[in-house]
C-alpha cells in the first residue's frame, strides 16, 4: 500500500489550526556570536531563532528551533517531523553538509520541502565545503548572506505555505 502525504495545518505541538516550520540547525551553531564574526557574523542564535519565530507568529505559523551537536539527535529530529506534521522545514546542516548521508537519507525520507541555508558563502571557502549532500533535494538554497539568509529562507517557506492548495500542491510553480 502506498500512503500520500498531504497538506496539513495542525500539529501536536500546540499549535492546532497553524502551518509548522521547524528551523534546524546543526554542529556548533550554538556558539554563534562568540566566535568567528568574520565568517559567520555577530548575531547569536538566539537572536536569530527569537527574529524567526517573531516573524512567524506575525504570519499565525507555528515555527520551532532546534539545534544540536550529535547527527542522531538531527536524524531523530526529523522522524518526529514526519509524526508532527511538519509543512515546511528550513536546515543549516553546518559541518553536516558536507559529510553527512545519513542526514541526507532523514531528510529525504521525510518528504517535507525544504531550504537550506548558509551564514558563509559555501563556495567561496575551502573547496570541501563546495559539496553539499542537500542542495539537489532542496526547494532552495541561500548561502553568504549571513542571518538574513534564515529570514529569505522563512519568507520563502510562509509564501509556500500561502500558496498550497488543499492538496498540497503549489498553485503556481517555482521559477527555475
Ligand atoms: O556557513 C554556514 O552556515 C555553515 O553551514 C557553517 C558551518 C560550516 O561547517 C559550513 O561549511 C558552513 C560551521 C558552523 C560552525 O559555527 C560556528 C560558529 C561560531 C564559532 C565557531 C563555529
Amino acid at each position: 500500500m502506498t500512503t500520500k502525504r498531504t497538506s496539513r495545518a495542525s500539529t501536536q505541538s500546540g499549535s492546532t489550526l497553524r502551518p509548522h516550520v521547524l528551523v534546524l540547525h546543526g554542529p556548533n551553531l550554538n556558539l554563534l556570536g562568540n566566535r568567528e564574526p568574520k565568517h559567520y557574523g555577530i548575531a547569536t542564535l538566539d537572536d536569530i531563532n527569537r527574529m524567526l519565530v517573531g516573524l512567524g507568529e506575525a504570519a499565525g505559523v507555528h515555527v520551532e528551533t532546534f539545534q544540536q551537536n550529535h547527527e542522531g539527535a538531527l536524524i531523530d529530529k526529523l522522524h518526529e517531523a514526519v509524526r508532527d506534521r511538519v509543512d515546511f522545514i528550513v536546515i543549516n546542516p553546518a559541518a553536516y553538509t558536507h559529510t553527512s548521508v545519513a542526514l541526507r537519507d532523514a531528510l529525504a525520507a521525510t518528504a517535507i520541502p525544504f531550504v537550506e541555508v548558509h551564514l558563509s558563502n559555501i563556495h567561496a571557502r575551502e573547496s570541501f565545503r563546495h559539496h553539499s549532500y542537500f542542495s539537489d533535494l532542496a526547494v532552495g538554497v541561500v548561502s553568504g548572506l549571513g542571518a538574513h539568509g534564515y529570514e529569505l529562507a522563512l519568507e520563502y517557506a510562509l509564501r509556500y505555505l500561502q500558496n498550497r492548495t488543499p492538496h498540497g500542491s503549489q498553485k503556481t510553480e517555482k521559477a527555475h
